[in-house]
């Protein structure tokens, strides 16, 4: 008889701790207002986007290890933008730079610029640079300088890729 009682006994409770954990998150089926992540001002933000000079005090020039800079200055994520700086075709200036993006890691590997798309011709990189925001998420960017047939990216070392990971979230701005 007391062995009974004590087994109704924890049946209750377990029945009690159920319900309470289903009514102390009323939200997750999002039918009632709320919501998750939780949108009030004292919720977590998204960090903000960044933009970033690619090569940093460098900018973007012929030998600098673009990939290696990459793998320091990451991780990146999507809205993000990069900053190509580069001066525009000059008297003083006849190996101007570019900026290519290609389809796919081994058209990056080989430099197959013939496959590649430009983003921002020779003269694009002047005054504040030019801009690219990476805009998809989980996604391989390949960039490289696309001058020279190719020279600027193998020889020159002008290439590096970036994955664009989902943004992070913070507590407080
Ligand atoms: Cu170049």
């Amino acid at each position: 008889m007391a062995m009974k009682f004590g087994g109704a006994m924890v049946l209750a409770v377990i029945a009690s701790v159920m319900m309470g954990a289903s009514t102390a998150y009323p939200g997750w089926n999002n039918n009632n207002g709320y919501a998750w992540p939780p949108k009030q001002a004292d919720g977590p933000n998204e960090v903000p986007p960044k933009k970033v000079i690619v090569g940093g005090s460098e900018n973007w020039h012929f030998g600098f290890d673009y990939s290696a800079w990459a793998h320091k200055s990451g991780p990146f994520y999507v809205n993000d933008t990069l900053v190509f700086k580069y001066d525009p075709p000059s008297d003083n200036n006849t190996h101007p730079h570019s900026v290519y993006v290609f389809p796919s890691f081994w058209s990056y590997m080989r430099c197959d610029l013939k496959r590649a798309t430009m983003v921002a011709n020779v003269s694009d990189g002047a005054g504040d640079g030019f801009e690219f925001t990476l805009s998809q998420t989980w996604k391989f960017y390949f960039f490289a300088c696309g001058q020279s047939s190719g020279f600027h990216c193998s020889t020159g070392k002008m290439r590096f890729s970036v994955v664009s990971l989902p943004r992070p979230w913070k507590w407080h701005g």
